[in-house]
């Protein structure tokens, strides 16, 4: 479907490894030629964002204007206010930014893609989408079909604004493990590891209106409809927040966190010690390659702790996109290995000492007070400290009838719950611990045959359980309360309208 870049107008901005020409349009450059559309999708900032610097190169060079569009779906792999409250606070101060800075105009529309991008495109005539990638398999077929809904002059350029080095670049096949892509990525580094340009506000201004957006009113509804699974208030959301986390004076990982990465960051009682830039990087505020260049700046005081955080944060989180884009079941027990499969279905009926349901699962009612603990700070928290998920994933198996059981649930829960889910790091994390994938076969064994084993006495030779069962109690209190507070405060101010 995707042809290399040659096709365009030689983007001087962008590497053209970067990006992919998924329709050539028919546009005749000059007089006919129409604006540029961004459709902002996954990486949602203005600063370092190759797809954007990509969209306003392309509109100089035609000598038309640009503009940004958003589509807000309706209902999107289980989002809830959580999620949906922190992206949308995030856009409101992107729509903000734009039109002081770079006055871009930005379009939000609501409903599905292929039905709202091709309309857009159509009313003012544009000549080129350009997109950001992921490798979603829902992304990736919303745009095979937005291709054939669009008229015959328009182009479509995908660009991977998300990944360091590009997807298609790192490798052209489905990658066994970081071991075998480790090698790949690091050679193509010092050619995609590069700063970005600053970007200037387009030559040609939009000349259409602007779309007024009712901010408050957006995410109030939406706040409403997914009341479920409610915000939570910890994480700051939007490009500034982002950008503190990673290297603000008072607090930031860089700045002031980063010794204890290496050592701290299996310790479940010491959350600190983890970047906490997952939230940011799901919801593209802020660039993994911005994450990288400012760790290999100061990489001199803290080799170690560098090295391992760029081994998570470009090996490991590239390896996922790696498997979601060359495994389209990436998220079914298909998309195993077939010696992960067999092995997993070889134990499917041993007998297993507890069996729980979705719901037991979902409430914490387990006999394991380390994982109903670890459930719990998911679902209160938002976030599940990194070594949990492991341990939290590989129980499900232990306690469903089966893989495909397994998978099905873990995957729900994480997406509903994580403030990061619904990201290809989530599918791989739970084929990782469930199936085994990109990791390697270790003594068989009742249930998890061949799959690598976690255990509770396993992590209490890692860590105080006991320290993190009492933190999450504590953690749940905590949350319940100021629930309680900020209901009352709403009563109360409903009572003296
Ligand atoms: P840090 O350790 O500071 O990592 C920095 C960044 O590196 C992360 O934000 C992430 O982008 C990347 N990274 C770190 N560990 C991994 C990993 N194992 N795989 C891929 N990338 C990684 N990550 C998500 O972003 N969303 C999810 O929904 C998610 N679900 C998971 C489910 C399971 C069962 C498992 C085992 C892992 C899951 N992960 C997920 C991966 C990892 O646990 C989180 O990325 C990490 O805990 C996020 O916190 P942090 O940014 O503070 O971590
Ligand atoms: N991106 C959009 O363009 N529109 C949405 O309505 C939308 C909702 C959404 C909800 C939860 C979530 O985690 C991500 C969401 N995204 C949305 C962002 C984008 O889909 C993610 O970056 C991908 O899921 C990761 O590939």
């Amino acid at each position: 479907m995707a042809s290399p870049s040659s096709a365009l107008n030689k983007s001087s901005m962008v590497q053209q490894g970067r990006i992919r020409v998924l329709k050539e349009g028919s546009t005749p450059s000059g007089r006919d030629a129409g604006p540029v559309v961004y459709w902002m999708f996954r990486d949602q900032r203005l600063r370092d964002n190759w797809a954007l610097i990509h969209a306003v190169d392309q509109a100089n060079k035609a000598n038309v204007p640009v503009a940004i569009a958003f589509n807000l779906f309706d209902q999107f792999l289980g989002a809830k206010a959580r999620q949906l409250g922190f992206m949308l606070r995030g856009l409101r101060l992107l729509h903000r930014d734009l039109e002081q800075t770079l006055q871009i105009p930005f379009f939000l529309f609501q409903g599905e893609a292929i039905e709202t991008i091709p309309n857009f495109l159509r009313e003012y005539g544009a000549s080129l989408l350009v997109t950001d990638f992921s490798p979603l398999r829902e992304v990736q077929k919303w745009k095979e079909e937005i291709c054939k809904r669009v008229g015959k002059k328009v182009s479509l350029h995908e660009v991977d604004a998300h990944n360091i080095v590009p997807t298609w670049v790192a490798s052209e096949k489905l990658e066994y493990s970081a071991r075998t892509i480790r090698g790949k990525i690091n050679k193509l580094l010092p050619e995609y590891l590069i700063d970005f340009p600053t970007l200037q506000p387009p030559s040609v201004k939009w000349a259409g209106t602007n779309q007024s957006i009712d901010w408050d009113d957006l995410i109030t509804e939406v706040l409403r409809e997914g009341a479920e699974v409610p915000e939570i208030k910890w994480c700051e959301s939007g490009e500034n927040a982002a950008v503190e986390i990673l290297m603000g004076s008072k607090n930031g990982f860089l700045t002031k966190r980063l010794k204890n990465y290496s050592t701290d960051r299996n310790n479940p009682l010491k959350p600190g010690a983890l970047s906490g830039l997952s939230p940011y990087l799901h919801f593209g505020q802020i660039s993994a390659q911005r994450c990288a260049l400012e760790a290999k700046k100061i990489q001199k005081n803290c080799p170690q702790a560098v090295d391992v955080f760029l081994e998570e944060l470009i090996v490991r989180r590239e390896l996922a996109d790696n498997f979601c884009f060359y495994q389209p079941r990436y998220n079914s027990l298909q998309g195993a290995w077939e010696w992960a499969r067999k092995t997993l279905m070889d134990h499917a009926s041993d007998k297993r000492e507890h069996i729980y349901t979705k719901e037991q699962l979902e409430n914490a009612q387990t006999a394991d007070p380390l994982w109903n603990a670890s459930q719990l700070e998911m679902v209160h928290y938002g976030k599940m400290h990194g070594f949990m998920r492991m341990y939290w994933a590989k129980k499900i198996l232990e306690w469903t009838r089966g893989p495909e059981e397994a998978l099905a649930i873990s995957i729900y829960l994480n997406d509903k719950y994580e403030i990061d889910g619904r990201d290809p790091n989530g599918y791989v994390g739970c084929m990782w611990s469930i199936c085994g994938v990109h990791d390697q076969g270790w003594q068989e064994r009742q249930i998890f045959g061949k799959i690598r084993y976690m255990n509770y006495a396993g992590c209490k030779r890692k860590f105080d359980v006991d320290g993190y069962i009492a933190y999450v109690k504590r953690l749940v209190t905590e949350t319940k309360k100021r629930k309680a507070e900020s209901s009352l405060g709403k009563e109360a101010k409903e009572l003296r309208v």
